[in-house]
């Protein structure tokens, strides 16, 4: 039997994210394989996918900002007559409204549960055109195949991703990770994925890199006589001790993003200890792991409960002096599945139900301490003053002075001018519209009440 397997990417995603794609289609179509079933695999646009491919089965991985999109495709296959499968980070906590729209939905998935489900649509017992879609139990994944058996579905010419583990420990009330069990690999199925990776260079994809220190410093150790360069996303955690620095800068981490997530709200992930400012104790931890890796991006969630308008001021601050050299603006996001998500609704403070809404960057949910329309203007200063031109130059000229690495500089000025043309092409205008889509939403919520 044949089954397409589809991840649904947004029209204009990132330009990182047109250089990798993910490990989970690819995955599922080895273990389809292994069952004597003919996988393709495709990371298509909305208005690239192909629906005239032969095939039996579609599988849609979904994020929620494509979910609406994704039902519609979803649609048309069911119309074909094809059994149409929904998985990925949008049905963790939405299987019941993913049931109205394909046949068979997963909310995770392991190997045991994608074979049964598959040995049971070629006996005939799961079949396409029920009214009502079936949920399908699974354990969390714990085993993946080797990169060896991956590779051929992952697509070429793109950046090789890797897992060294599985979900995490930590339980982040905005993360659909909150509640994962976390799973090491052996760090001998990776070091062997990594000798049979012909790049030199890939990216860690693990949720969060590093969550168990002992492991991880014995899968650095062995990885450095590979020769290999890394980036991976991470938390503070294990950041602090010199150690673990070295042992990063030894087995090629070239660049690491990290989840500081808050400058109000405290995350275990991070241990920040309060003993002196969030904000102090966080440019301290930084400038220390940049001795060691040559380029950090850190990672801020905005709008949560705790911030206000100096909240602004503390992550500009956050940026202009300590030495990251790049920083990612996300807007809390009530994701389905998540505590976040189910307390914004029992506070009645969702104020978007449009799922392509919920993308990190668009406002969906009412803020303690912003009405939504300065909330909008307080991003758009923000955006201008972290991407001004004069702040670009110096933190291009601060990495070179520190690393006197030409392509590493390189590197970071073309991240930069694209951020910087982001901002002004993408961002303040979204944000614009973000201002007056939420007036609009607020005047019509007042008539209403
Ligand atoms: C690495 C990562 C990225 C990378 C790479 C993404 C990629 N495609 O690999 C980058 C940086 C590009 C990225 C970008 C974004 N990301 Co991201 N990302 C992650 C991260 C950290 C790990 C994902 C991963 O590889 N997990 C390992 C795999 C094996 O597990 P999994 O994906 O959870 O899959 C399990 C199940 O969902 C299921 N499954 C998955 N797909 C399918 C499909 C089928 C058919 C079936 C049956 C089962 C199934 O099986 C797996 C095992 O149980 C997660 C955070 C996290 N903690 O999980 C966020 C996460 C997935 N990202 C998220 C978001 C919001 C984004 C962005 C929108 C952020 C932004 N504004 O830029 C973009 C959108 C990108 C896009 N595709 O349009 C959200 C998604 C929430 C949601 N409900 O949609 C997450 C969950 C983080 C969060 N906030 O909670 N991301
Ligand atoms: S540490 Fe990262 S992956 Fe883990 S729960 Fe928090 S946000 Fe999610």
């Amino acid at each position: 039997m044949k089954i397409y397997l589809i991840e649904l990417r947004a029209g204009h995603t990132g330009v990182a994210a047109q250089y990798f794609n993910s490990l989970m289609l690819p995955i599922l179509a080895v273990w389809a394989e292994r069952l004597g079933w003919q996988a393709t695999v495709r990371f298509p646009a909305f208005n690239k996918v192909d629906f005239d491919i032969e095939c039996d089965v579609v599988a849609l991985s979904l994020y929620t900002h494509l979910a609406p999109e994704g039902y519609e495709i979803a649609r048309r296959f069911r119309e074909m007559g094809k059994l149409v499968i929904i998985g990925g980070p949008h049905s963790k906590g939405c299987a019941e409204e993913l049931k109205h729209h394909a046949d068979l939905v997963f909310d995770r998935c392991n190997e045991a549960a994608w074979t049964d489900t598959l040995r049971a649509i070629e006996n005939g017992e799961l079949r396409a055109g029920g009214k009502s879609g079936q949920f399908i139990n699974s354990d969390e994944m714990t085993d993946i195949p080797s990169y060896a058996e991956i590779a051929p579905y992952y697509g070429k010419g793109k950046i090789p991703l890797l897992l060294s583990s599985l979900g995490c420990p930590h339980d982040c009330d905005f993360c659909t990770d909150w509640d994962t069990k976390y799973v090491k690999r052996s760090v001998d199925d990776v070091i062997q994925d990594l000798q049979d990776m012909k790049s030199r260079f890939f990216i860690f994809c693990d949720p969060n890199f590093g969550a168990n220190i002992k492991f991880t410093g014995e899968l650095l150790k062995q990885m450095i006589p590979l020769q290999k360069k890394y980036m991976m996303e991470t938390s503070l955690a294990w950041l602090a001790k010199d150690h673990y620095l070295q042992l990063l800068k030894d087995s090629g981490c070239i660049g690491l993003e990290v989840g500081i997530e808050s400058l109000t709200t405290v995350y275990k992930k991070n241990v920040l200890n309060g003993s002196e400012s969030i904000l102090e104790e966080t440019i301290k931890k930084i400038d220390k792991i940049k001795e060691y890796i040559p380029t950090i991006q850190i990672n801020i969630v905005l709008g949560l409960d705790d911030d206000n308008e100096d909240t602004f001021k503390l992550v500009e601050e956050l940026y202009r002096r300590s030495s990251a050299d790049t920083i990612a603006l996300f807007v809390a996001t009530p994701f389905p599945g998540t505590p976040y998500y189910d307390r914004m609704k029992q506070e009645g403070r969702i104020i978007e139900h449009n799922w392509k809404y919920y993308n990190c960057y668009d406002l969906t949910t009412t803020m303690k301490n912003f009405e939504l329309p300065d909330f909008c203007d307080q991003m758009i200063e923000l955006y201008k003053r972290i991407h001004s031109p004069w702040l670009i130059a110096k933190k291009i000229f601060a990495n070179f002075k520190q690393y006197r690495n030409f392509k590493i500089a390189a590197m970071l000025t073309a991240v930069l001018l694209t951020r910087l043309f982001n901002t002004w092409f993408f961002s303040i205008p979204d944000y614009v519209r973000a201002k007056r889509r939420t007036q609009a939403m607020l005047e019509h919520r007042e008539v209403q009440v």
